[in-house]
């Protein structure tokens, strides 16, 4: 079944129905990290609750076993829409040692070759250029309809290397899509102190790449328009830039009280548009599903996050005498 979407682009009903299950994912999975992180049994926990539709959508376009990913940390949801084991991100957000980093990263900081999925940096926009390196060697071996898709936030466009990044992409004309999640926060500071242009978008003009902005709570508009922007990028025509305009309902971390730098009336003037209720309104109001099959799928969902977070939790942590591998040459233990 394929409905009219406000894109005028007709979706199939499993495509609708991933993007919801994804969304409701993410959101289900970030509650989950909040709630262990306030019981004792994480030390952090970063929210992506507002970011659903971005992730939700990307993940809808990207093209598993082609495609490449340079995710960021708030990038639960596009990695599990891409195929990452839900499993393995809860051994991440509990550090155990089967984590893909043998339960040695900060939350999040997954990574999956066999995905296509590269590994989390903290440092803000340093993964733009490995993205780049990636689209570098893809164009080099002559691979076609292969594209490098770099996630990040608005702050990560103030940096250098974002800017390195964006340039040589665009003299070489790589096939890479720079994929900017605008929240308007880079924790403390609004996107006001960021930049003078009106939109992430406009700068891709400095480079001489396309630019595109799309609305970062309707995952249909998202996918439409990174869909077209990889069309581009994968037939050979450069790079593109696109701005999802989303928001970031909670603090950037638990570590953060987002009380000291905005108003609680921001807020709530943003959480008309949040992005899961009303993707499931539009569902219900197409006809695309019925109000007991969503409830269905919330209760599958529920049941599969605590069923995981239950077998992980099982699992044992790292041994202690690993503490230092995989940090220097030689012997684990640096001390020896
Ligand atoms: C190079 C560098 N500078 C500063 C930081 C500290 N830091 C961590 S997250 C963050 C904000 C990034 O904001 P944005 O790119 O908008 O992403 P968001 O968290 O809003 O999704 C900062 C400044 C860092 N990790 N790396
Ligand atoms: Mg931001």
């Amino acid at each position: 079944m394929a409905i009219t979407t406000p894109a005028g682009t007709g979706l199939t009903r499993e495509q609708l129905l991933k993007l919801y299950r994804d969304m409701l994912t993410q959101r289900a999975v970030d509650t989950r990290g909040f709630q262990l992180n306030r019981q004792g049994k994480i030390g952090i926990a970063m929210g992506s609750e507002g970011h659903e539709a971005v992730q939700a959508g990307t993940g809808l376009a990207f093209e598993r076993g082609k495609d490449l990913l340079y995710p960021y940390y708030r990038n639960t949801g596009i990695i599990l829409a891409c195929g990452f084991p839900l499993t393995d991100l809860f051994r991440s957000q509990l550090a155990r040692a089967k984590d893909t980093t043998g339960g040695r990263s900060i939350i999040n900081h997954v990574t999956a070759k066999q995905l296509g999925i590269a590994s989390i940096s903290s440092i803000i926009a340093a993964h733009c250029t490995h993205a780049v390196g990636a689209a570098w060697s893809i164009k080099r071996s002559g691979a076609t309809d292969r594209v490098v898709f770099c996630q990040f936030g608005d702050g990560a466009t103030s940096q250098g290397e974002w800017h390195e990044a964006m340039n040589f992409a665009a003299v070489h004309t790589l096939p890479v899509l720079f994929l900017c999640e605008n929240n308007q926060w880079a924790i403390s500071t609004h996107i006001s102190k960021q930049m003078r242009v009106p939109t992430v978008a406009t700068k891709a003009a400095g480079y001489g790449m396309r630019g595109v902005t799309c609305d970062g709570f309707d995952p249909i508009a998202v996918y439409t328009t990174v869909r077209d922007a990889r069309t581009h990028a994968a037939a050979g025509n450069g790079p593109v830039l696109v701005e999802s305009q989303c928001y970031r309902f909670l603090s950037h971390t638990t570590d953060d009280d987002d009380r000291t730098y905005r108003t609680r009336d921001e807020v709530a003037k943003n959480r008309p548009n949040d992005p899961v209720p009303k993707f499931e309104q539009y569902l219900l109001a197409g006809g695309v599903v019925t109000e007991d099959e969503t409830k269905s799928i919330k209760r599958e969902i529920t049941e599969l996050v605590n069923r995981t977070t239950d077998e992980v939790e099982a699992e044992p942590y790292p041994e202690a005498q690993t503490l230092y591998g995989n940090t220097y040459a030689g012997p684990d233990d640096a001390w020896v």
